[in-house]
């Protein structure tokens, strides 16, 4: 007993994907009372709160703001620089390794024409996070593409996130189709009710680290 509070004390749970000794991590946490989430066996809870909250908190606000001073015309051409390839990069390195494991998959790409895709990824990191599978098309990804790697990897469900209604509405058939062979959701200020209802998807409608959290295994 003394032995194993000694060692517990020593060595705490690695977080998921933090380099470690893998031989002698213990399997799952060491005290059954260890808060992690769900899908996690050794993540502590406060690595997940600190990471969605930055999320949710920081970027996600920074990005709104960018865009007001952005349509303003007072966001400096570095701060667009920042926004369309330093927190992507960043956010890459985050999602590393994210198409493996053993939970259930999820599908993620933008329409044709998007180039969106910061939100999208967020929501990939937080769902990987929660022990999902990501599989990501990115962004401006043709309908056919996304169909092909629906039928050969069978997700649930397949988000698609948009910007503006337009780029959604221009595929709304290949959209309709597809929704009818897999659990399709939309989402992102361009996915309106009226695409959803039209083309038989899931609108989600709240941010995407709300929507991430949210969103269960299947069953
Ligand atoms: C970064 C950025 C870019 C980067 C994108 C880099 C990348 N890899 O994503 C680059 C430089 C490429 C870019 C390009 C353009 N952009 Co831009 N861009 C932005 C900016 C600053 C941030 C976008 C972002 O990530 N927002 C964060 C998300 C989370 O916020 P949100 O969009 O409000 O989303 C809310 C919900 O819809 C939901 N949500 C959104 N997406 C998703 C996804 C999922 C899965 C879920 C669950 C929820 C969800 O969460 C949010 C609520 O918290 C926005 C400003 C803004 N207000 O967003 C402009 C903005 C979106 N861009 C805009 C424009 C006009 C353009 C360009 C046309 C500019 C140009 N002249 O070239 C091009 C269009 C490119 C294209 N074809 O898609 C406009 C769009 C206006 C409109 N509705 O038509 C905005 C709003 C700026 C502005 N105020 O004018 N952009």
């Amino acid at each position: 007993m003394h032995r194993t509070i000694a060692q517990a004390v020593r060595r705490p749970p690695a977080p998921d994907g933090v380099a470690g000794d893998a031989a002698q991590r213990p399997a799952g946490p060491v005290d059954p009372g260890w808060p992690s989430p769900a899908g996690s066996s050794a993540r502590p809870a406060w690595v997940q709160v600190w990471f969605t909250s930055a999320m949710r908190d920081i970027l996600l606000p920074y990005l709104a703001d960018l865009g007001e001073r952005w349509q303003a015309g007072t966001a400096s051409i570095a701060a667009e620089h920042f926004a369309s390839t330093l927190i992507p990069g960043r956010l890459a390195g985050l999602a590393r390794g994210w198409g493996s494991g053993h939970g259930p998959q999820a599908l993620l790409a933008c329409p044709p024409g998007e180039l969106h895709d910061i939100p999208l990824m967020i929501f990939g990191i937080v769902l990987n996070r929660n022990g999902w599978r990501i599989g990501y098309l990115g962004p401006s990804t043709p309908v056919e593409e996304l169909a092909r790697a629906a039928a050969t990897s069978h997700p649930d469900p397949v988000v698609l996130a948009a910007t503006v209604p337009e780029t959604l509405e221009q595929v709304r058939p290949e959209l309709t189709s597809l929704a009818r062979r897999v659990p399709l959701a939309l989402a992102g200020a361009g996915a309106t009710p009226q695409t959803a209802s039209a083309t038989g998807a899931r609108l989600m409608t709240r941010d995407p680290v709300t929507e991430a959290e949210q969103t269960r295994w299947p069953q």
